[in-house]
């Protein structure tokens, strides 16, 4: 074991309340891929074209088949041991929060699979970007399930709002749209109760949820940074675990599965 690894899980022994804050980097090993870098969404896709109110207002036929073709994609993938590890964590005896910003629902799934015939809901994640498998109405708001197979073949035929006929969109939050208040303000509040800020797999360049675990280090606490690579927050890291989060997490957090 480094010595690094060693001083980051004396440093998980001795919290007495955990945050962690996840990104795309966390589900790449279930083959979900992440927005920036190498392989990521971005670059091949340009995120104003897609991510944005503007994009789904100009072009709400080329939006639905990014995210449909994405629905499938996640469909078929599968917690791994990085989510296993954190859900197993979140189910043991030191308070801890998963807050993160993908929209996979790939922590509920762990979560459910870790807890077993046990309470899942400690290891339920704060999810401030949303759910892709969501719709959300952009006329009212009403939120349904996801439409299965959307029918992208022309404006007409895309998925529309029972109660107001109005065009229903994924449930995410897009660039330039505010995040649910009582959702930002709970991860905020658990960073800032925290004295240990987990950050797994982001790069921390998306705002606001880049900044939650400054919370935590405002208020005394530390944070341990688990990434490929460097990333903003690594400065501010008093551990950066370098490699794939589902290798690093599970010798970090060392947790069996609940009996
Ligand atoms: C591994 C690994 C392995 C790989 N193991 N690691 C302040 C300053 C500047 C700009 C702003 C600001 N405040 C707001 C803004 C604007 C904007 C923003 O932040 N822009 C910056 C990019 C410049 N923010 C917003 O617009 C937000 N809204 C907002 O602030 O509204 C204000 C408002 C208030 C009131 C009224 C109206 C408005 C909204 C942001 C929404 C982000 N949405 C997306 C899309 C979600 C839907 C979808 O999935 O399609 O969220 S963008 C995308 O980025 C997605 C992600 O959640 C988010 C973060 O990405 P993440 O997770 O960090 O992924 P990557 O790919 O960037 O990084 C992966 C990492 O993993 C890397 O570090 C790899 O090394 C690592 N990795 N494999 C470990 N195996
Ligand atoms: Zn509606």
């Amino acid at each position: 074991m480094t010595e690094e690894m060693a001083r980051a899980r004396r440093l998980v022994g001795e919290a007495g309340r955990i945050v962690v804050l996840t990104g795309a980097g966390i589900s790449a090993e279930s083959g979900v891929p992440t927005f920036r870098g190498a392989g990521g969404l971005w670059k091949s896709h340009r995120s104003e074209e897609l991510a944005t109110p503007e994009a789904f207002a100009r072009d709400p036929q080329t939006v639905w088949e990014w995210y449909s073709w994405r629905r499938g994609l996640i469909a078929d993938c599968a917690p791994n041991r990085g989510h296993l590890a954190l859900a197993r964590l979140a189910l043991g005896d030191t308070p801890t929060t998963i807050v993160t910003q993908n929209v996979d629902g790939l922590h509920t799934r762990a979560a459910h699979e870790a807890a077993g015939s046990a309470e899942p809901s400690p290891a339920l994640p704060v999810e401030v970007h949303g759910a892709i498998d969501r719709d959300k109405c952009s006329a009212c708001g009403a939120r349904t399930p996801g439409t299965t197979s959307v029918d992208t073949s022309s404006h007409d035929s895309l998925p529309r709002c029972a109660a107001c006929d109005g065009m229903l969109r994924p449930d995410v939050v897009w660039f330039g749209e505010a995040l649910e208040p009582e959702i930002l303000s709970r991860a905020f509040q658990v960073a800032q109760d925290a004295d240990l800020c987990l950050v797994v797999g982001t790069s921390a360049l998306v705002q606001p949820a880049a900044s939650v675990p400054l919370a935590t280090l405002q208020e005394g606490g530390l944070l341990i940074v688990v990434d490929l690579e460097r990333t903003p927050l690594s400065g501010e890291a008093e551990v950066s675990l370098l490699g794939p989060a589902g290798e690093l997490l599970p010798e970090l957090l060392d947790v069996e599965p609940p009996t």
